[in-house]
């Protein structure tokens, strides 16, 4: 595959894609959606891809958000082009049957925010800063951020986020629930493998069918939740992986899960 906007990459099970636009702060301009986006149907193609590590290029930035030059003089059926891409790119994060880890490299504004928020898991370096900054050129987040933030953070903070468009430092961002872990810059990519093959190592049916429960679940009711958990349960205790998870653990040793 022939990239120009970001690099992809796959070893031990893990594919990582880079935003690669370093001297625009890897803002999102709609060739680098698309590219992701063909990225991802590799990945749900590729059997051997367990883990997924979307992270950017360059020591300032993991992205500064839609390209904000591209918007120049926008008329309303581009505006819905690109509505529409940021809203499948990110959808198509979060409904990816394998678990995503955004390392933030840096800055994650805007739609570069949105984009983080629909991954599963965010690992910060010290150096990042997060923000909803749309407003400072007079829009609101519009990949998703006023939903995905506000069921991380809460209406509270959500809005201060969103009204001001004020930075929080990676500290900040991991007390408020946006990122998981903070960790020196010179240790992010480290980190990110490092649990990224802490995953490829679990039962992927079992991730899929979490991933997809834990979604769904915050947006329907607890008793709704509780039955497809049951459903849920139900696929996993039926695949050729418990078997190997009882008998390993019975055995002693590592399970070796097939995705079965
Ligand atoms: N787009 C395009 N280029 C960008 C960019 C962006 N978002 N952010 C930075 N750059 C470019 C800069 O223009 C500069 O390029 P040159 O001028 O040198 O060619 C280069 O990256 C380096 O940036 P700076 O020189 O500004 O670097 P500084 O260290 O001084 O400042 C900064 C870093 C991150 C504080 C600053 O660059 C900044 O404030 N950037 C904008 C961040 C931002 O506001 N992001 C949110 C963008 S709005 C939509 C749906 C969703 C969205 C839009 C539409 N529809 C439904 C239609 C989403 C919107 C957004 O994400």
């Amino acid at each position: 595959m022939d990239f120009k906007f970001i690099i992809y990459e796959r070893s031990d099970q893990i594919a990582t894609i880079t935003l690669n636009r370093p001297e625009a702060l890897n803002a999102f301009s709609k060739e680098v959606i698309e590219e992701v986006l063909q990225a991802i149907e590799d990945i749900k193609q590729d059997e051997n891809v367990r883990a997924v590590i979307l992270t950017g290029s360059g020591e300032k930035a993991f992205s500064a958000g839609a390209d904000i030059k591209a918007m120049k003089g926008m008329n309303a059926l581009k505006a819905r082009e690109l509505s529409l891409m940021g809203e499948k790119l990110c959808c198509s994060l979060e409904s990816l049957e394998k678990p995503v880890i955004a390392a933030l490299n840096g800055y994650a504004l805007g739609g570069g925010l949105e984009v983080a928020m629909s991954c599963d898991l965010r690992i910060a370096s010290e150096t990042s800063r997060m923000g909803q900054t749309e407003i400072n050129i007079g829009l609101i987040p519009g990949w998703g951020g006023t939903q995905r933030l506000t069921r991380l953070v809460g209406p509270g903070k959500a809005k201060e986020m969103v009204f001001t468009g004020k930075l929080v430092d990676a500290k900040t961002a991991e007390q408020l629930g946006i990122v998981n872990m903070v960790v020196p810059a010179d240790k992010l990519r480290e980190t990110a493998r490092q649990l990224a093959l802490e995953l490829v190592a679990k039962a992927p049916v079992a991730i899929k069918v979490a991933k997809a429960l834990i979604n769904k679940g915050a947006e329907i009711s607890l008793d709704a939740a509780l039955a497809l958990e049951r459903e849920g349960f139900g696929v996993v205790a039926s695949t050729e992986d418990l078997q190997e998870g009882v008998a390993a653990f019975t055995e002693k040793r590592k399970p070796v899960f097939k995705g079965r």
